[in-house]
């Protein structure tokens, strides 16, 4: 029997087994056997390896790909958001061809990156697989594109993703597994967990754990304790375009939105890449999701370089700030000056530990 049929089984098993006190040890240890086969699945079809291995080069603040099935406007996006005269040449994998486009929105250089070819089962190592799912991988943000017309093609798309060990919008679980060479598994929860310590130990033996601490601080479910005991997951943030809204009538948009909201998405944003509608919108939604801060560096006795800022993840601090410039400063830091929304009166003097709000202004004193 197949891999995918064993994995079927499992899956019915767990359908037809009706969930209570008796029968929640078996289903728990069933979804731990259930995740780990469609771990080794997915190794399996995309040639081994948990991505890894295509290093896109980063250019630019922040790296967002293009997520869509084949004809959904990928290119014609692209085309629409950068300039074209910025563009870097191509990207050539072995077999994998990814765009790269360079928008300049509020300051902020946002690379975005055409990856083709991801097509239904491109996990399954048909089409480029691999490559594509490292390229993915590697970005700050998914931009997922839906054609206005197939709604659906989004659940389908995550579900790839997803297979591929990417888990979007969420944060890693809060869980530490330490292995040891001896005295079995201890397993310590917190009181909001709600699988028990025996699940817990049953889903690290299906793993090939014996022996290890195991610390759950929060209540999550048996394939995110997967994820922490498999430690190859990535945790990427995503947002929804819906493409081709010129071609739409109000009845198309609505079954699209009802389509969207039933995956638990309630915010795309509408666009036409031909058309170039929506855009503005596309880009400000884009910068937001983010999540960057932009700090203005002024030299000492000097003004505020506005035009260049540098460009932070939120909650970074002013020591990311002297790290990312140190080369510029030398000599070691002493203390910042800062001006901006963080700062509690102008002039502030801070220390590294400090956090950034976006378009604060500082100036940094070394030694
Ligand atoms: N009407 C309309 N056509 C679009 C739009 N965006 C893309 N297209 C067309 O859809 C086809 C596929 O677009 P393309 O950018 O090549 O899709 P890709 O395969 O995802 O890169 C092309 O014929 C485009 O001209 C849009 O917003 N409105
Ligand atoms: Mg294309």
């Amino acid at each position: 029997m197949g891999l995918e049929d064993e994995i079927r089984e499992i899956e019915e098993e767990i359908a037809e087994t009706p969930y209570n006190k008796a029968t929640e040890e078996h289903i728990g240890r069933l979804k731990a056997k259930l995740s780990k086969m469609k771990d080794e699945l997915a190794e399996k079809e995309s040639g081994g390896g948990g991505g890894g291995g295509y290093d896109v080069p980063k250019h630019g603040d922040a790296t967002v790909a293009l997520v869509g099935f084949p004809s959904v406007g990928k290119s014609t996006l692209l085309n629409a958001l950068t300039n074209a005269e910025s563009e870097v040449a191509s990207y050539e994998f072995t077999t994998l061809e990814v765009v790269p486009g360079m928008l300049k929105h509020r300051k902020v250089d946002i690379q975005l990156l055409d990856v083709p070819g991801l097509i239904e089962g491109a996990s399954g190592g048909r089409g480029r697989g691999r490559e594509v799912m490292s390229v993915l991988r590697s970005a700050d943000l998914l931009l997922f594109l839906v054609d206005v017309f197939e709604p659906e093609g989004y659940a389908k798309l995550r579900g790839e993703l997803h297979s591929n060990g990417i888990r979007m919008d969420s944060s890693p679980p809060d869980v530490r597994i330490r292995k040891r060479d001896r005295g079995g598994i201890d397993v310590r929860t917190t009181d909001d967990v709600s699988l028990s310590d025996g699940m817990v130990e049953n889903t690290l033996r299906e793993h090939g754990i014996v022996n290890a601490v195991a610390v759950v601080r929060e209540d999550v479910t048996v394939e995110q304790l997967s994820d922490a005991i498999l430690d190859n997951r990535v945790y990427i943030d995503s947002m929804v375009a819906v493409n081709k809204v010129d071609l739409a009538d109000g009845s198309v948009l609505e079954r699209t939105r009802e389509t969207l909201a039933e995956e638990g998405v309630d915010s795309a944003v509408g666009v036409s890449a031909e058309e170039e509608l929506g855009l503005s919108t596309l880009k400000n939604r884009i910068f937001d999701e983010l999540d960057l801060v932009r700090v203005y560096l002024r030299p000492q006795g000097g003004e505020p370089d506005y035009e260049e800022p540098v460009v932070l993840r939120e909650g970074a601090t002013v020591g990311d700030v002297t790290e990312k410039i140190h080369r510029d400063i030398g000599g070691s830091f002493r203390y910042a000056k800062l001006w901006g929304d963080s700062a509690k009166h102008d002039g502030q003097q801070v220390g590294e530990d400090h956090e950034f709000a976006d378009e604060d202004v500082v100036t940094v004193l070394t030694t």
